[in-house]
């Protein structure tokens, strides 16, 4: 299978997208929206978002600009996180 890194490039892009478009802003996650991505692309992760105060407490750490939503810089930081701690995981 070739150009797996740009299919995945442009996975995260359009899973994203799909969530961001859900609510309001479409170029950010609201609390409800990170909850429903969790839930449905992540689950087991923060038990697929269902503890509020951890998804508050994730939204926070995430919000580098202090807006109270999630832009898709601030999605890439956490998704490079996961993936750093999974790496750790498999590799060790
Ligand atoms: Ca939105």
């Amino acid at each position: 299978m070739d150009k797996k890194l740009q299919t995945s490039m442009v996975l995260l892009l359009q899973t994203f997208k799909q969530y961001a478009s859900a609510d309001g802003n479409p170029n950010t996650l609201t609390k409800n929206e990170v909850k429903e991505l969790f839930k449905t692309e992540l689950p087991g992760f923060l038990e697929g978002g269902k503890n509020q105060v951890e998804v508050d407490k994730l939204i926070q750490d995430l919000d580098e600009d202090g807006d109270s939503e999630v832009n898709f810089s601030e999605f890439m930081i956490l998704i490079t996180d996961i993936t750093c701690a999974f790496y750790e995981i498999v590799t060790s």
